[in-house]
């Protein structure tokens, strides 16, 4: 994007260059929805997709997030096609390696925000090594799982999210392997901020995506995202205009409590909605800064690929 502000971005080294401020971050209006939309979505009608990419253009809209403060990253699959409908930097990267490119970037950029999205199957199937460690370094993203039990892209492969008894292409007979549980999977890696929403409560998922925006640290969101064309029907249980029930984290929940959280991810479906875990720890972010800090400061007046070539002749 073309607009640059006096709060545009600068980092130490020679590698980015910023152009002069145009107009004063302050006189700066937000962006609408016209200006983030890109290409209209190419999901099935009814998708639970659209709600999530609906909420994404409110949040930017409602923290007036300009095109270059942000970034989204995706992996494959239907959710992961996200980045192609959002006017603003981006990636539909590898299948299952979103986090990693993802890493790259908020590392690198501390003055945005990194997001990334994908599905069950990118994120807890060939993705996930990356989800562990990823959360367990606790790097600066937020990563919002749309979770609809199956692959929607390749046309219904069980995923690792699937229920018992799930018939697909890939278990004709009903799905025999047990299913992992997103959040209790993120709890024990470490992520630090948990939290879990569906598509079906605009409100909430907003809401989730603010708090998870607003965490300094890797933070998850498991969102049920109904795949319309394979698993129609699949959260019904979660949806009160379906008949079911919206629970949300009971009212005396303590956030910091890792066993409580970790009781609330194994209550049966639908289950719980909302925060189950947030707590604050350093991040990778700040630890490799402090590191660069120091390091660069022996070497003032060095170029980054000096620095880099020093390292590297210490090397031999
Ligand atoms: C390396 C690699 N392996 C397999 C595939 C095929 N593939 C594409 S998307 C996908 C699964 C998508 O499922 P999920 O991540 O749950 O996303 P959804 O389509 O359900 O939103 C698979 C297996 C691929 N593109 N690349
Ligand atoms: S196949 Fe399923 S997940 Fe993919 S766009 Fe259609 S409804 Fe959505
Ligand atoms: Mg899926």
């Amino acid at each position: 994007m073309s607009t640059l502000t006096s709060e545009a971005p600068g980092r130490s080294g020679d590698i980015t260059s910023v152009a002069a401020p145009i107009v004063p971050a302050a006189e700066r209006k937000g962006l609408t929805k016209k200006e983030i939309a890109a290409d209209h979505p190419t999901w099935c009608p009814g998708c639970g997709d659209f709600s999530v990419l609906a909420l994404y253009f409110k949040l930017i809209e409602k923290r007036k997030l300009w095109h270059e403060k942000i970034t989204t990253v995706a992996g494959i699959g239907c959710s992961s096609r996200f980045p192609y409908f959002v006017q603003a930097h981006g990636a539909h990267y590898i299948h299952g390696r979103a986090l990693p490119f993802a890493s790259g970037i908020s590392l690198t950029r501390p003055d945005l925000h990194v997001f990334v999205f994908g599905g069950d199957g990118d994120a807890f199937s060939i993705g996930g090594n990356h989800f562990n460690h990823t959360a367990r370094k606790n790097i600066k993203m937020t990563y919002c799982v749309m979770d609809n039990w199956v692959y929607g892209l390749t046309k219904k492969q069980t995923s690792p999210t699937s229920p018992l008894g799930f018939k697909s292409k890939t278990d004709q007979w009903g799905a025999i392997d047990y299913p992992i549980n997103p959040m209790k999977q993120a709890i024990s890696a470490g992520a630090t901020f948990v939290a879990r929403t569906t598509h079906t409560n605009p409100n909430h998922v907003l809401q989730m995506m603010e708090a998870a925006m607003d965490h300094d640290g890797f933070s998850f969101i498991e969102c049920l995202s109904e795949c319309v064309e394979f698993y129609e029907g699949a959260f019904d249980a979660s949806n009160p205009r379906k008949g079911g029930v919206f629970n949300t984290v009971p009212a005396d929940h303590d956030v910091t409590d890792e066993l409580a959280a970790y009781k609330l991810a194994g209550e049966d479906f639908p289950g719980r909605f909302g925060i189950f875990y947030k707590v604050n720890k350093p991040t990778k972010n700040a630890k490799e800064a402090e590191i660069n800090k120091n390091f660069q400061g022996k070497f003032a007046g060095l170029k980054d690929w000096q620095i880099l070539q020093k390292n590297f002749d210490r090397m031999k």
